[in-house]
């Protein structure tokens, strides 16, 4: 197989994870426009873009109430759930849905699904993806979590620094996450430092 090309995951952009939402991240909305630029240069570069979604049932364990962590967020067909509407999602994208199963968190787009049922890794080996850029919310869960699985999937991670925020339960949770993607062998970009070219990508920061 020739070398493999990159892909950009955009993840968890979703009314409940930017302020007025139901589990805010400080500055969520501020992605954004800047993801919108990334997925118009990776849509430029004939690459794929990938977007995940948090999906959750009304009970489920990730949730204070039967258990977990978190006040309700992401239900299944609210608008809370729904894209951020400023959030550009070409309709060539992938959507990997996950959170779905009462029975987990599901913090990693990993153990998420395309509308097909196909495991987001197995899609990624399909489409000769083999270097993930990833950008969104939160830095400190689901971000984190996906590019950690992505790295012990064997694939090149880069984390978009100017296209993440975090959610900091504990102050420094992010910067921390960031020093352990890092220290797991992912490097970082920014639009400033994105270098892509079709069917490969390379970044210089
Ligand atoms: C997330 C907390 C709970 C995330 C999802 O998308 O980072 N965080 N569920
Ligand atoms: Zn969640």
């Amino acid at each position: 197989m020739a070398e493999g090309r990159a892909g950009l995951l955009v993840v968890d952009v979703q009314n409940d994870f930017v302020p007025g939402g139901a589990l805010p991240v400080p500055e969520g909305d501020r992605v954004v426009p800047v993801l919108n630029e990334y997925t118009r240069r990776f849509r430029a570069a004939g690459l794929p873009v990938y977007f995940s979604r948090d999906w959750h049932p009304e009970r489920t364990k990730h949730f204070k109430e039967y258990g977990g962590t978190w006040p309700p967020h992401c239900i299944q067909g609210t608008r809370g759930a729904e894209f951020h509407p400023e959030l550009e999602v070409p309709p060539d994208a992938v959507i990997i849905t996950k959170g779905a199963d009462p029975e987990e968190d599901a913090y990693s787009a990993f153990q998420g699904r395309t509308p097909e049922g196909e495991p987001f890794a197995e899609r990624l080996r399909r489409d000769g993806v083999t270097h993930l850029y990833v950008g969104g919310l939160a830095t400190d869960y689901c971000v984190r979590a996906s590019a950690l699985d992505a790295l012990k999937q064997g694939l090149r991670v880069t984390v978009l620094l100017d296209a993440v925020r975090g959610v900091d339960v504990q102050p420094g949770d992010s910067e921390r996450a960031l020093a352990e993607l890092r220290e797991a062998g992912a490097d970082t970009a920014t639009l400033d430092s994105l270098r892509l070219e079709e069917g490969a990508a390379q970044s210089t920061s």
